[in-house]
């Protein structure tokens, strides 16, 4: 009697293991036919009661057929993993891919690294300097004594904080007491270049500046600019030019003409604004530059000896020209962009065209 209820189990054992689909199923056939409150072990409780003839007969039985369901079921685990493994395993390469979300550089950083590439491969090195500046690098040295009306040129955010620090002034250093401020322009880079390097050389100097004046589409309060410095013994107006020419058709992917007009710099002397031929119309005459054919682009100038003077370099050896312009200026003509606030607006829909 028991014989037969034990050689049942196997075969419900035995068909039920050939439909389980799953590891789980498997785990549940387990609990179901060898767990402690299974038929299987209810019938080995039973054997305390028969003969001892027929305990010795059914246990052997029942000892194999555990085994064997045992083994059943282990092998079926094994099976079902595997094929578990297989299919997540099996990669259909023809799917096609998800699309990642990448960020960019901002377009001011795109610009500016554009303009990098293009001064370095012509041999010039790039300069760097603090924005947060001292009086003397952002005025001073630059020739703008402290009573010059060319300091009312540029707004400037003054700072609270002083700083006590030995300067050159006319060819002796004295001990001053310094205003600081946020640097008005990149111009504080050529003293801080010049204190420490002698010509010949060739740099520019890309960087934020400040200036405290209300802002409209063609101004900011917080802007970069692109300052450029070449000395030597004989460099001359017409290496500005070419220089210029040069980056500005190499920046533009077209020929570009140089235009100067007189202009004043207390740090330039001669000084001139510099204009480029429309880019738009070439020269003829559009509405992107006013019917004119040129666009204006930024001040320049031969260095005026005092400068030289107040970084440390004897007066009349050297000649050298520099200039600096507006990034975003450039950025607004090269893209078309009628807004500079743009630029700084943290608006991704902007942002996202470059
Ligand atoms: C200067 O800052 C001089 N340091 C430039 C210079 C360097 C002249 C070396 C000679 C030799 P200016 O204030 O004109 O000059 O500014 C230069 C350029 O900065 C302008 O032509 C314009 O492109 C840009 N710029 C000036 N003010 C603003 C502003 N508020 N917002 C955006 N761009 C400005």
């Amino acid at each position: 009697m028991l014989k037969e209820k034990i050689i049942k189990i196997k075969e419900d054992a035995q068909a039920a293991a050939e439909n389980a689909k799953t590891v789980e199923d498997v785990l549940q056939l387990e609990i179901q036919f060898l767990g402690r409150k299974s038929e299987f072990v209810g019938i080995l409780r039973q054997l305390k009661d028969v003969s001892v003839q027929e305990k010795k007969e059914v246990g052997q039985l029942a000892n194999s057929v555990k085994v064997e369901i045992q083994n059943l079921l282990d092998q079926k685990k094994k099976n079902l993993s595997s094929t578990f493994d297989a299919q997540v395993e099996k990669i259909d390469v023809t799917i096609p891919a998800l699309k990642m979300r990448r960020g960019h550089l901002h377009p001011l950083t795109q610009i500016q690294n554009e303009i990098e590439d293009i001064f370095t491969s012509m041999g010039f090195e790039i300069a760097d300097g603090p924005e947060v500046e001292d009086e003397f690098h952002n005025f001073d040295a630059l020739n703008m004594p402290k009573d010059h009306p060319a300091r009312d040129m540029q707004d400037t955010f003054w700072l609270k904080a002083q700083r006590n620090t030995d300067k050159r002034q006319n060819d002796t250093y004295e001990n001053i007491n310094e205003r600081m401020v946020l640097r008005t322009h990149t111009s504080n880079v050529q003293i801080r270049y010049m204190e420490k390097h002698q010509p010949p050389f060739r740099i520019i100097a890309p960087g934020r500046i400040y200036r405290n004046e209300a802002g409209d589409s063609t101004h900011e309060h917080t802007f970069h600019q692109f300052e450029a410095l070449v000395v030597g013994d004989e460099i001359n107006v017409g290496n500005f030019k070419f220089i210029a020419q040069e980056f500005f058709s190499k920046f533009f992917k077209k020929e570009i003409q140089i235009r100067i007009r007189p202009s004043f710099f207390p740090f330039t002397e001669p000084s001139f604004e510099f204009d480029i031929s429309c880019t738009v119309c070439g020269g003829k005459g559009c509405s992107a530059c006013k019917q004119a054919g040129w666009l204006e682009i930024g001040g320049a100038g031969m260095v005026n000896q005092n400068v030289f003077v107040a970084s440390g370099y004897p007066r009349g050896k050297y000649q050298g020209f520099a200039w600096g312009f507006g990034l975003e200026r450039l950025a607004m003509m090269k893209y078309k962009i009628s807004d500079i606030r743009l630029f700084h607006s943290g608006d991704l829909r902007f942002i996202k065209q470059f």
